[in-house]
């Protein structure tokens, strides 16, 4: 039987823009209302899922949300036809108007965690699509990406989707961003980490004073129960509250992991020598641990470089290699860095700059844009095989970006009824094109 690691990218949506909206992100933050190109936005992450596919490893994409999303707007007290409930939202509560137009689906690192077949206690993969509720934008997110997925893995013979947790902060779960899977080979039952930022239910313990803390230990708890995980096979590690402090508003801006190799900052983590001791004794090979200095790469570099949202991919030679945002490449110290790990004996091997701009000003590299699910041959042959990049996909998906996305976006325009419009016939035939059914809140009206 073979295995695979499939990257599973978010389609960029047709209203991507920068509205600030995100307390803790720094980049989210520090761009806002600059003007914004849905196009060049979509066609960099088209770029780089074809990058992932002609290096020879299996590449999934994720379809985008409907927005403006008018049924939050509708559930919120306005009313009218839709161009009227954009009107008076966009007028009388312009701050939250702005949340129900974000394309923040994107980021797939936070639309759910998956257990792949290997760790689970029924052999089946699970998912639990993430329920966001830190930020209001993106609580709006769970209900329909549990419904893609479904849609993507519609077989109950390999998948079992769950409900997302409870929508409450205190069970604030963010999805695979905070959790990493290690294994010898994809296929092998491995070790899975869940990153937490704050326990919930108990404010005695350490938590960050400025920014918030996102994923609770709570919610990490509840999906390693609901995927049948043992505890042999799972480690719970708290993030350091002083990084989400500069800034680190998800653990992969601060650590990222393949198979054997952890690669992460000194400071990502509390009882840091204790907690990976833990990881290695579960672990039931060696671990290689590389960990990044702040004497080499101070954290506010790493925030602003995105050193760590990067992925770590095994090519089908058995070569690691890291894709990384050309941020990485245009700064001294971190380029630095990775040309002297690279010329190291590690085991990653070469480093692979991408142009992921448009998603970077938003504080989403290379690997929040993706959602990593191993797969085995037969379960890879149960996934919607129209989700799967090619050359023909990639082909299509151009043109279709082409037809119906904007060159530029400002925050005035997303109150235009024509953008709703536009937004809803393309995504009417995205969902022709990756045969998803009728996923969409519009297409069941
Ligand atoms: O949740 N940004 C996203 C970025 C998510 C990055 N994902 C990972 N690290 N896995 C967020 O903060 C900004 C939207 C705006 O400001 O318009 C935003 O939602």
């Amino acid at each position: 039987m073979k295995h695979f690691e499939v990257n599973f990218d978010g389609l960029v949506g047709p209203t991507h823009n920068y509205a600030g909206l995100s307390f803790g992100n720094v980049a989210s933050l520090s761009n806002a209302r600059s003007v914004s190109s849905p196009r060049s936005a979509a066609k960099q992450g088209l770029e780089k899922m074809k990058a992932l596919h002609d290096m020879g490893l299996v590449q999934g994409v994720l379809a985008p949300q409907e927005r403006p999303d008018i049924y939050a707007l509708r559930r919120i007290g306005f009313h009218g036809s839709d161009a009227e409930v954009l009107a008076k939202a966009a007028k009388q509560a312009p701050a939250i108007f702005q949340a129900c137009c974000s394309a923040s689906s994107m980021w797939t690192a936070n639309a759910a965690t998956v257990s792949p077949s290997a760790d689970t206690a029924d052999g089946r993969v699970h998912f639990t699509p993430a329920n966001l509720t830190n930020k209001f934008h993106r609580s709006l997110e769970p209900t329909t990406t549990g419904r893609i997925l479904k849609a993507m893995f519609n077989n109950n013979r390999y998948f079992t989707h769950h409900h997302h947790l409870p929508d409450n902060e205190h069970f604030g779960d963010e999805g695979a961003a905070n959790h990493t899977r290690f294994c010898k080979e994809y296929g092998y039952a491995g070790v899975e980490m869940f990153v937490y930022g704050r326990y919930a239910f108990d404010g005695s313990k350490p938590a960050p004073t400025q920014y918030p803390a996102r994923q609770t230990y709570e919610a990490s708890e509840a999906v390693a129960r609901l995927h049948g995980l043992s505890d042999e096979s799972t480690v719970f590690i708290q993030q350091n509250p002083a990084v989400i402090d500069q800034g680190v508003f998800h653990n992969d801006v601060i650590a990222v992991g393949n198979k054997n190799v952890l690669f992460y900052h000194q400071e990502a983590f509390l009882h840091t020598e204790q907690k990976l001791a833990e990881l290695q004794e579960k672990f039931d090979a060696p671990m290689y641990f590389i960990e990044v200095p702040t004497a080499q790469v101070p954290v506010a570099e790493a925030v602003k470089t995105y050193l760590f949202n990067t992925q770590l991919i095994s090519l089908p030679n058995g070569e690691m290699t890291i894709i990384a945002p050309t941020e990485c490449r245009d700064s001294d110290i971190v380029s630095r860095y990775l040309e002297e790990l690279v010329s190291k004996n590690t085991p990653i091997q070469s480093v692979q700059y991408f142009d992921v701009k448009q998603s970077m000003r938003n504080g989403g590299g290379p690997a929040c844009l993706r959602l990593r699910v191993a797969l085995n041959d037969q379960e890879l042959d149960a996934v919607n095989p129209a989700c799967i990049m090619n050359d023909a996909l990639f082909a299509r998906l151009n043109q279709w970006v082409d037809k119906h996305y904007r060159e530029e976006l400002s925050s005035d325009d997303l109150a235009d009824p024509q953008l709703l419009i536009e937004s809803r016939s393309a995504l009417d035939e995205l969902t022709q094109i990756m045969k998803l059914g009728s996923v969409y809140p519009f297409q069941q009206d």
